[in-house]
């Protein structure tokens, strides 16, 4: 993309409105424009950010194994009261009358309508495991919506639910989403860690809520600071194998980590002085097992083996999509402006010619992008006739990992620098060595694009 023909309304001065860096900064990289509280517009780069993150959280969904789908935003309310939810999930639900008095809600979650589906189409205990998601648009009339897209009203949610004949296959079902998640935040630079949590609304016993450590972050956690040497890595998961997602689900959740909701003092200070942490959190997703909460009430039931219908047990599973967004700047970020991790950046480099209209600097500009592109590397270059200054200021805000600048002193000796945001080392290379070397950064980094 040239920037001369992109929409990027970057901002100079800072939004009042903002309180924390990552709304400000998404605000300023002219990401998101506000309609109204807590429900944003998408521009051009915030919302290819966006489906970075969706494209990541499908692989790793069908990676386990779980199928994707899409429900529709508006959900009628009969569904609700049938599992007795439409009187209690009070005001955060937004309430929708249509032209023919039928009342209907704009869904802030899909238990309901996904077990409607169940029941219409499976009967046999052959049909399961079956494991469903979507990633939809979902709406809570939050009171405080603030933040930006981290509380926002509207927002994006990827909510999967498992249907399953026995309590232990939904626990494997449950411990298959926990290390999917582990995978899918991993993938996007991010450390979250599991704890265990209180169900809310959703409902069940079995629940850990996915925490993104910052100062800015909502919830308040404490832990175990062992808890944050621990990662995935590049481990062989088969999702199939109960005993080994068990033991990752283990491993994970050993050692103390909850918020505020489950808290337990005296447990906490069993754990050496010198690990024990308070701090705060920003919650990206959250695992839920409720056994048969909502299969009994809405007769959602599968013939057994003995020829008998029992009740289906479910578990429901979520990941903030567009909050993640905030999550991750929050994590990366500098004085200057957003650093995005490699495996979400929504351009891979930035080209800055430091020269526009000098023949030699935007000849070079025009190679180095072709060659870029030609590698399957999407390039943003800032081809405006602006000053280095201003050139070098936007790409720094708007956060890509890498930029490659052009200039004419240094095609006289046939090389370009390659500057790394994130320490700010600079690297003089012939333009090719610098398209072999990001086309080397971004291998681990590629996603199939469904
Ligand atoms: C699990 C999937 C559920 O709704 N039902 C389907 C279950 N869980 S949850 O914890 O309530 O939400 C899942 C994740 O959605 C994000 N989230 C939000 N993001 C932005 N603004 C909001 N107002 C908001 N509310 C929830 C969180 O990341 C949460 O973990």
């Amino acid at each position: 993309m040239r920037l001369s023909r992109y929409f990027l309304p970057v901002l100079k001065e800072t939004p009042a409105e903002a309180q924390i860096v990552s709304h400000r900064y998404m605000l300023r990289a002219g990401m998101i424009k506000q309609q109204s509280a807590g429900i944003y517009s998408w521009l051009p780069l915030g919302f290819k950010v966006l489906r970075k993150l969706e494209n990541i959280v499908h692989e790793e969904q069908m990676r386990a194994g779980h199928i994707p789908m899409l429900m529709p935003t508006l959900q009628s309310a009969d569904l609700w009261r049938e599992s007795g939810r439409y009187d209690d999930y009070g005001e955060e639900m937004l309430r929708i009358t249509d032209r023919q008095g039928r009342d209907m809600l704009y869904g802030p979650t899909n238990e309901e309508m996904i077990t409607d589906i169940f029941r219409a189409n499976v009967g046999s205990y052959k049909d399961l495991p079956l494991t469903l998601y979507h990633i939809q648009w979902k709406f809570r009339d939050e009171i405080r919506p603030r933040f930006g897209v981290m509380r926002g009203r509207e927002f994006y949610m990827k909510d999967g639910y498992n249907f399953d004949l026995t309590k232990e296959d939904a626990l494997h079902a449950y411990n298959r989403h926990l290390v999917s998640y582990l995978r899918t935040y991993e993938r996007m630079g991010l450390q979250a860690i599991p704890m265990r949590a209180d169900s809310g609304p959703i409902g069940g016993d079995d629940t850990h809520e996915f925490l993104v450590l910052a100062e800015t972050g909502e919830s308040e956690v404490f832990y175990d600071s062992a808890v944050t040497d621990i990662s995935l890595g590049a481990r062989d998961i088969d999702y199939d194998n109960h005993d080994q997602c068990r033991a990752i689900m283990e491993e994970f959740t050993a050692l103390y980590a909850r918020t505020d909701e489950t808290h337990d003092e005296a447990v906490f200070t069993q754990i050496p002085e010198a690990r024990r942490r308070v701090a705060r959190g920003i919650e990206v997703g959250q695992i839920f097992y409720f056994g048969t909460k909502y299969s009994e009430p809405m007769g959602a039931t599968v013939q057994g083996p003995d020829g008998k219908p029992v009740p289906v047990h479910m578990g429901s599973h979520g990941i903030g999509v567009s909050r993640l967004i905030g999550a991750i700047i929050e994590a990366s970020h500098d004085e200057r402006g957003i650093i995005w991790p490699e495996g979400v950046t929504p351009f891979h480099a930035g080209i800055v010619n430091l020269k526009q209209g000098d023949s030699a600097a935007d000849a070079a500009c025009d190679s180095l992008y072709a060659a870029l592109v030609a590698q399957g590397l999407e390039p943003l270059y800032d081809d405006r006739k602006e000053r280095a200054g201003g050139k070098f200021a936007t790409m720094d805000l708007i956060g890509l990992p890498w930029r490659v600048t052009v200039g004419p002193r240094g095609l006289e000796k046939g090389v370009v620098e390659l500057t790394c945001r994130r320490t700010g080392e600079s690297e003089e290379m012939s333009p090719q060595a610098a398209v072999d070397r990001l086309v080397q950064i971004y291998a681990p980094h590629r996603v199939s694009g469904l």
